[in-house]
C-alpha cells in the first residue's frame, strides 16, 4: 500500500491519499480550485490542457495545474497567490476574447461563465478571433455552437473514455486545432448515437441541447425547477433530473445513480417529449355501439371518436368493472386474464396481480416477460433457484473475461455498454458470440459469428472443451453444484470437432473461446433475447448456466450471470407477482402453504391452479375460453407473435378493458379505455437490471383528466367487490415488504433517503447484496443444478418457399412497438420509417437496391417496407425491428412455444422476399 503524503496547502498541513491531486485535496479541504478541462466525475481522466486551475508550488519556476498535479511529501502549495490568480484571469481573458459576448452567449449559466463571473473576469485585452465557426444545426437534438468552444478536450474524452463512441475528435493542431465529429461530418450526418454524454461534459455551451436554444442560437426557455427521477426505459435504470417550466420536459441530465453515474442514452436524454404528445389519452373512453371490432384499427389515436365515446370516470369505471362482474358471474374466473405492465411501477404491478388473484379469481395473469427472458428465468429457477442476476453489469470492472451473446447493448442497454466498454479499455477479454456483427464487435477479441438458432450446440461444444481438457473447477463443482456426471456424460458426444458444422465455427475457434472463458480468474456472461426467444431458449439458458458453474464464476467479484433485462421495471413486475405460476418473491401458487399464507394476507381465497401464459392467453381468447380481459401499459396487438391470430382474438373478447397512455393498436379493440398517468406523472419504485430499487418521482401533472395507474386500479377493484383504501404508492409497497423477504429491509422512506438499494435486504441494517450466491444457492439442497441439454433446431427452418431467415428485434432510438418512441420527436426524427436490413450479399444477388420497396413474407402474413443494406447481417437472414406499426414484423413472426418457459420464437423463423412490383419471388 502507498502511504498517505503529508504537505502543506495554503499554509495548512494535510494529508492527500494515494493518487489523489492537489485540485481534489483541495477540494476535499473546501477550496474549490477553477477549473474547465477538469470533470470531477466517475469515468472523467483529468486532462491538464486548460490551465484554469494553475496554482503555485515552492521552488517551482512554472504555475501547475492542481488537476492533475499530485502532491510530494513537504510540497508547499499555494492556490490563491497573487501569481497563481493573476495567471488564472490571463487564461480566461485568453478564452474569453475568443468567446460570443456574455449577452450573446449560447449559456449564460456554462461553468465557463460562472467562473468568468466568480472571478470578476469581464472583458478581455486579447483580440478577438475574426473568423467565428459557424453553427450546427443538423443534428435534431444536440445544437453545435463552436464559435463558444475552448478546445478543453472533455467532449472528446466524453465521447472516447467514457462512453467510448469514438465519434469525436480533436483535429489540427495548436492554435488551429478543432473539435470534428467522425471526419468533420456535420454532426447530424456522423456516427454520433447522440448520448449527449458531450453536451453534459461541455464547460462552455458550444455543445447544448437545442430544446435550451431559441432559433437564433441564444438562451430559449429556461426550466424552472428540477425534479430527480428516472429513465422510464429500459432496465439499466438511469437515474436522471428532469428540467421542467410550464409542466413540461425542457431538458434531461444524469445523475450519479449506481448504474448509470450520470450517463444516459438518446432515449434516456431526448426521449421525454411523448408525454406532451397531442395523442395523449385525456378522457375515459367507452366503444361506440356502432363502431364493430374487427374495423378497430381504422381508427385515428388523435380523433377516436369515430370509434369511442367520453364518459365520465364513474360511467367507465362502472361500465369497465360491470363487464369483467358478469363473465366472471357467467362464465366463470378462468374466462378473465390480466396483462399487467413492465412499465408501471412495483406497486402498481403488485396491485394488478392482487386484483386479478383476488377479484377475477384467477391466476391468469402475466405481463411481457413471457416474450422477454422467460425462458432465462425458467433455467435460472431450475438451476441456480433464483431468476435474478447474481451480480450488476457494473462487475464486469473487475472481470478478465466478459462474454457477450445474443443481446445488443450498445443499442438495447447502451449506458450498461459503456462499462462492458470501459472494462475491455482496463484490459479485460470481451467474446461477443451474436449470428449479426454489433456495436460491441469492434471491441471483441472474439467475435462468434455462428448461425442463429444453434446456440446449444455451440455452448455445449465449449462445456465438451472445458471438461474435456481438465479447465474446470473441480472443488467449485464439489463443493456447490450436483449432477455434474449427468452433464459430462451428455456432453462427451459434443465435441467441437462435431460441432463446428452445425454452428459454423471452426472447432479450433470454440475451443479458443472456451480456454478464454475457463482460464480467466473471474468472468461474466451477459445475455439476451438471442438467448432466449427461441423454442429452445431454456435450454439455451441451461448451457450459461453450465458454463458458470463448471468453472466457478458465480458469487465472486467479476464474475456472474446477468441476463440483461430489458423494461425498466420488469425484474421488479416479475417479483412482484405479475406471472402466473408465482405469488409475490417466485412462490409457487400450486404450493398450500405459500397460498394460506397470502390468502391470510389478503383475505381472500387464490386458485391453486397456475394461470396461462401471453400466448396461452390469446389463443384461449382465439378459440373463445377467455372473454374478458384488462391490459394495462402493454400492447399486444404489436408485441405478441403472429398478429393476424392475436387482433382476431383481441376482436372476439366480450370485454376488453385498457389502461393505456395513447390509443394503441391494442386499445384499439377496447370496449372501455382507462386514461393513465405516464412514468413522468406518477410516484413509484422501479427494480432495474441489478435487482437495485430505485424511485421515480412525479415531474409534471397528467393532462386532462389521466388519473394514477394505481389509483384506476384500485377503482376496479373496490367495484369487483374488494375492500382496498391505498392512498399513495407507498401504502402498497409497504404491505409488498411485509410479504416479501427479499426486499424486507427496504422501507420507501430507506429508497427516498438512498435513492437506490439493492434486494436481497432483509433488514433496515442490510446494505443489500450485489453479488449473490458466493456460499451456496437458494434450493431445496443448497446446490446449483447442472441440467443437460440436446440440440433441439428452431422450430421453422428456412426451405424452398421460405428460403431466409427472419430475425426480428430493435434499434437504438425505438421502444418496442412505438407507441412512446414514435411520439418522441427526436426519436422518430432520426429513425422515422421501418427497414428491413439485409446482408449486401443478398441485395446483390436478388438485385434489390437500398430503399427499394420490397415485400417480405412468412407462412403468417406479409409486410412491405424498404430494404436497409447493413454489413452486420449474415447471408440468408432478414432481420426487421417490431416497432413500426406500418409494418408489423409481428405479422411475420411464429408463436411456437418453449416447452419450459412458453415464449415464442420471436428470434427465428423462415420468410420470403417478394418484390413488390410483381408476383414472383425476388429470389
Ligand atoms: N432501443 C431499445 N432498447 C431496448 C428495447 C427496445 O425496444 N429498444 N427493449 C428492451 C427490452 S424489453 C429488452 S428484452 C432488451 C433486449 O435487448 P437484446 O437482448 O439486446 O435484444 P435484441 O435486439 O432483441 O437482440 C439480441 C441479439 O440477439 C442476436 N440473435 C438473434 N438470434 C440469435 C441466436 O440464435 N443466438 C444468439 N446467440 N444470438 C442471436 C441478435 O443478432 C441481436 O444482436 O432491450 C431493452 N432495450
Ligand atoms: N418480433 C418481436 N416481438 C417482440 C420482441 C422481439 O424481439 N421481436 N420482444 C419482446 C419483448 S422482449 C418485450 S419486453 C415485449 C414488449 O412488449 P410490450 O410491453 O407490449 O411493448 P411496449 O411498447 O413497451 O408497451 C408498453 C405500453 O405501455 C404504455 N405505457 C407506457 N407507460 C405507461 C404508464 O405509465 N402507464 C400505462 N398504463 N401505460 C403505459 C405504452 O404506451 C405502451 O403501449 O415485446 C416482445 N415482442
Ligand atoms: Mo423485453
Amino acid at each position: 500500500m502507498t502511504e498517505a503524503i503529508r504537505f502543506t496547502l495554503d499554509g495548512r498541513e494535510v494529508e492527500a491519499a494515494p493518487g489523489e491531486t492537489l485540485w481534489q485535496v483541495a477540494r476535499r479541504g473546501g477550496t474549490t480550485v477553477p477549473h474547465l478541462c477538469h470533470k470531477p466525475a466517475p469515468g472523467y481522466r483529468p486532462d491538464g490542457n486548460c490551465r484554469a486551475c494553475m496554482v503555485e508550488i515552492e521552488g517551482e519556476r512554472t504555475l501547475a495545474a492542481s488537476c492533475i498535479r499530485k502532491p510530494a511529501p513537504g510540497m508547499k502549495v499555494t492556490t490563491a497567490s497573487d501569481r497563481a490568480r493573476h495567471a488564472r484571469r490571463t487564461i480566461f481573458e485568453l478564452l474569453l476574447a475568443d468567446q460570443p459576448a456574455r449577452d450573446q452567449a449560447h449559456d449564460p449559466a456554462s461553468a465557463f461563465w460562472r467562473w468568468a463571473e466568480a472571478m470578476d473576469v469581464a472583458d478581455s485585452r486579447f483580440p478577438k478571433r475574426a473568423a467565428r465557426p459557424k453553427p450546427d444545426s443538423s443534428h435534431p437534438a444536440i445544437a453545435v455552437n463552436l464559435d463558444a468552444c475552448i478546445q478543453c478536450n472533455l467532449c472528446v474524452r466524453a465521447c472516447r473514455e467514457v462512453q467510448v463512441n469514438d465519434v469525436i475528435g480533436l483535429a489540427g493542431r495548436g492554435h488551429e486545432s478543432e473539435i470534428v465529429f467522425d471526419f468533420g461530418d456535420p454532426m447530424g450526418d456522423s456516427t454520433c448515437v447522440a448520448c449527449g454524454e458531450c453536451v453534459q461534459a461541455c464547460p462552455t455551451g458550444a455543445l447544448m441541447p437545442a430544446s435550451l436554444l431559441n432559433e437564433a442560437g441564444l438562451p430559449g426557455k429556461q426550466p424552472e425547477r428540477e425534479v430527480d427521477s428516472l429513465c422510464p426505459y429500459c432496465g439499466v435504470g438511469c437515474q436522471l433530473t428532469f428540467q421542467v417550466s410550464d409542466n413540461r420536459i425542457l431538458a434531461v441530465k444524469g445523475r450519479d445513480g449506481p448504474a448509470n453515474h450520470n450517463r444516459l442514452c438518446v432515449k434516456g436524454r431526448y426521449g421525454f417529449d411523448y408525454v406532451h404528445s397531442k395523442e395523449r389519452l385525456t378522457k375515459p373512453l367507452i366503444r361506440r355501439t356502432d363502431a364493430p371490432k374487427e374495423r378497430s384499427l381504422e381508427v385515428d389515436p388523435a380523433n377516436p371518436l369515430t370509434h369511442f365515446r367520453e364518459a365520465s370516470w364513474e360511467d367507465a369505471l362502472e361500465v369497465a368493472a360491470a363487464g369483467l362482474a358478469r363473465i366472471r358471474e357467467t362464465t366463470g374466473p378462468d374466462a378473465l386474464a390480466g396483462f399487467g405492465s413492465a412499465k408501471g411501477s412495483n406497486e402498481e404491478a403488485y396491485l394488478f396481480q392482487k386484483l386479478v388473484r383476488t377479484g377475477f379469481g384467477t391466476n391468469n395473469i402475466d405481463h411481457c416477460t413471457r416474450l422477454c427472458h422467460a425462458s432465462s428465468v425458467a433455467a435460472l429457477i431450475e438451476g441456480i433457484g433464483s431468476g435474478a442476476v447474481t451480480a450488476p453489469f457494473y462487475e464486469c470492472e473487475n472481470s478478465d473475461v466478459i462474454i457477450v451473446i445474443g443481446a445488443t447493448p450498445t443499442v438495447n442497454h447502451p449506458v450498461a455498454a459503456t462499462f462492458i466498454k470501459n472494462a475491455v479499455k482496463r484490459g479485460a477479454t470481451l467474446i461477443v458470440i451474436d449470428p449479426r456483427g454489433q456495436g460491441l464487435t469492434r471491441h471483441a477479441h472474439l467475435h462468434l459469428q455462428f448461425r442463429g438458432g444453434t446456440d446449444v450446440a455451440l455452448l455445449n461444444a465449449m462445456i465438451h472443451t472445458i471438461i474435456a481438457e481438465g479447465l474446470s473447477d473441480p472443488d467449485y463443482i464439489a463443493r456447490f453444484t450436483q449432477d455434474f456426471d449427468a452433464l459430462k456424460a451428455r456432453v462427451a458426444d459434443y465435441s467441437p470437432e462435431k460441432m463446428a458444422p452445425l454452428c459454423g465455427i471452426p472447432a479450433e475457434v470454440l475451443r479458443r473461446a472456451a480456454r478464454l472463458y475457463a482460464s480467466a480468474k473471474a468472468a461474466m456472461i451477459f445475455w439476451g433475447m438471442g438467448i432466449s426467444q427461441h423454442t429452445h431458449g431454456t435450454d439455451n439458458a441451461r448451457c450459461l448456466i453450465a458454463l458458470a458453474l463448471l468453472t466457478g464464476n458465480i458469487g465472486k467479484p467479476g464474475a456472474g450471470l446477468h441476463p440483461l433485462r430489458g423494461q425498466n421495471n420488469v425484474q421488479g413486475a416479475s417479483d412482484a407477482g405479475l406471472i402466473p405460476m408465482f405469488l409475490p418473491d417466485y412462490r409457487s401458487v400450486d404450493d398450500n402453504a405459500v397460498r394460506a399464507l397470502f390468502e391470510a394476507a389478503w383475505g381472500r381465497p387464490i386458485d391453486p391452479q397456475k394461470g396461462l401464459t401471453v400466448v396461452e392467453i390469446m389463443d384461449a381468447a382465439h378459440r373463445g375460453a377467455i372473454r374478458g380481459m384488462y391490459i394495462m401499459g402493454e400492447n399486444p396487438a404489436m408485441s405478441d407473435p403472429d398478429q393476424t391470430h392475436v387482433r382476431q382474438a383481441l376482436a372476439t373478447l366480450d370485454h376488453l378493458v385498457v389502461q393505456e397512455i395513447f390509443l394503441t393498436e391494442t386499445a384499439a379493440f377496447a370496449d372501455v379505455i382507462l386514461p393513465a398517468t405516464s412514468f413522468l406523472e406518477k410516484d413509484g419504485s422501479f427494480t432495474n437490471t441489478n435487482r437495485q430499487v430505485q424511485i421515480g418521482r412525479q415531474a409534471i401533472e397528467p393532462p386532462g383528466e389521466a388519473r394514477q395507474d394505481w389509483w384506476i386500479i384500485q377503482e376496479l377493484a373496490r367495484r369487483l367487490g374488494l375492500d382496498w383504501a391505498y392512498a399513495h404508492p407507498r401504502d402498497a409497497f409497504e404491505e409488498m415488504r411485509q410479504l416479501m423477504p427479499s426486499i424486507r429491509g427496504i422501507s420507501w422512506q430507506r429508497l427516498e433517503r438512498e435513492g437506490s438499494v439493492t434486494y436481497p435486504c432483509e433488514a433496515a441494517d442490510d446494505p443489500g447484496q450485489e453479488v449473490i450466491f458466493g456460499d451456496g444457492f437458494p434450493t431445496a439442497s443448497g446446490r446449483a443444478r447442472f441440467v443437460p441439454t440436446d440440440i433441439r433446431p428452431p422450430d421453422e427452418l428456412p426451405d424452398g418457399d421460405y428460403p431466409f431467415i427472419l430475425t426480428t428485434g430493435r434499434i437504438l432510438e425505438h421502444w418496442h412497438t412505438g407507441a412512446m418512441t414514435r411520439r418522441a420527436t427526436v426519436l422518430d426524427a432520426i429513425e422515422p420509417e421501418p427497414f428491413c436490413h439485409l446482408s449486401p450479399d443478398d441485395m446483390g444477388k436478388a438485385g434489390i437496391l437500398p430503399g427499394e420497396t420490397i415485400r417480405v413474407r412468412t407462412r403468417r402474413g406479409a409486410i412491405e417496407l424498404k430494404a436497409r443494406l447493413d454489413r452486420d447481417v449474415s447471408s440468408g437472414t432478414l432481420f426487421i425491428p417490431f416497432c413500426y406499426a406500418e409494418a408489423a414484423a409481428n405479422f411475420l413472426t411464429n408463436p411456437a412455444l418453449d416447452p419450459d418457459g412458453k415464449i415464442p420464437e420471436l428470434k427465428f423463423c423462415a420468410a420470403r422476399l417478394e418484390r413488390t412490383n410483381e408476383a414472383a419471388p425476388a429470389t
